[in-house]
């Protein structure tokens, strides 16, 4: 406590001792003002993603869906028997479902997740599923570092869907992938990657009609009063996302419609009219640079599988 200021509630202590406390300070201290888009995934904010992949403008999870089930059998091969999966993120079980079905007698899983509820729901059903397979759920934040136990089987073949790559920092991506490349040794890297398009394509799956990725923006302000005691006025805030062409990048930003002021752990901060808090970027790579980025981490790279309309793609990356 510093002299002079007001003594601050226990309750908002706590609030100003949680990582997303910590960083939404932060954040809001510095212009221009980011925030990792990681604090998107409460319940709430996981909810509404589920529903953006459902969304007709919103084309990359049905799209690397229908790729991997063309490819499968390739992939089948490519892993061979007795692999071990290691997936990054346990997100829909869709997609490591039919891996799952597909590989020949895959010996274990290893979900990695922030969230060990979400990890403890899906082991519960793919254990019930896949009865012959050891299904070993890891609690950890994938983006601070891999520690995993030691392979027990055949090779190891990481999977990274949904081009999650791109909401990374170049620093941050190729950190992960260098990461990745070393605990993968031996086996490969199975990565979807969102492409490089039309600009009117990605504008519309990042601005849908029934304003559900408004919704999943907004939420990370709704989150903060929830979570934290925050104050901000939802209705005073607009869901912003554009095509930044230079920087092969959606950019995702939450704008004040007016001069106003919200307290965050108990630090008041103001917003002039116009003024954005930056939420999210979603990288979009070209093939040749997503497989030069690869290689520079230490991967070799291997097939590429996309869509007619190549919207897609998934990378065979050899650690
Ligand atoms: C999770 N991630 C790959 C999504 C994306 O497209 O960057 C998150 C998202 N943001 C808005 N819509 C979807």
């Amino acid at each position: 406590q510093r002299t002079g200021e007001a003594p601050v509630a226990p309750t908002l202590r706590r609030a100003a001792d949680t990582a997303f406390g910590r960083d939404l300070a932060g954040a809001l201290a510095h212009r221009p003002r980011t925030i990792s888009p990681k604090y998107f995934y409460d319940a709430t904010g996981s909810h509404l993603f589920d529903r953006i992949c459902e969304l007709p403008e919103y084309y990359p999870t049905r799209t690397e869906l229908r790729i991997l089930q063309q490819c499968v059998p390739e992939i089948a091969r490519l892993a061979g028997p007795r692999a071990e999966i290691v997936e990054f993120g346990a997100g829909s079980l869709r997609k490591v479902r039919l891996l799952l079905q597909a590989f020949e007698a895959p010996a274990r899983y290893l979900p990695i997740d922030i969230s060990g509820e979400h990890l403890a729901e899906a082991a519960v059903l793919l254990r019930a599923e896949f009865p012959k397979l050891d299904v070993q759920p890891v609690v950890a934040d994938y983006t601070q570092g891999l520690a995993l136990p030691a392979s027990t089987t055949g090779r190891r073949i990481g999977f990274f869907p949904g081009s999650t790559l791109g909401n990374f920092t170049p620093e941050e991506a190729l950190a992960f992938l260098q990461g990745a490349a070393e605990v993968l040794r031996g086996g490969a890297l199975l990565l979807g990657a969102d492409l490089v398009k039309d600009p009117g394509v990605l504008h519309a799956a990042y601005n849908d009609a029934q304003g559900v990725t408004a919704a999943f923006n907004l939420n990370l302000l709704a989150r903060a009063n929830r979570e934290l005691g925050a104050s901000f006025d939802l209705d005073q805030f607009a869901h912003y996302a554009f095509y930044n062409a230079p920087q092969q990048r959606i950019e995702m930003h939450l704008v004040s419609r007016v001069r106003q002021a919200a307290t965050v752990c108990g630090e008041r901060f103001e917003f002039d009219e116009g003024e954005s808090l930056h939420t999210e970027n979603s990288y979009k790579f070209t093939i040749d640079g997503l497989r030069e980025l690869a290689r520079r981490a230490g991967f070799r790279p291997g097939p590429v599988w996309t869509d007619p309309e190549r919207l897609f793609s998934v990378h065979w990356l050899h650690a």
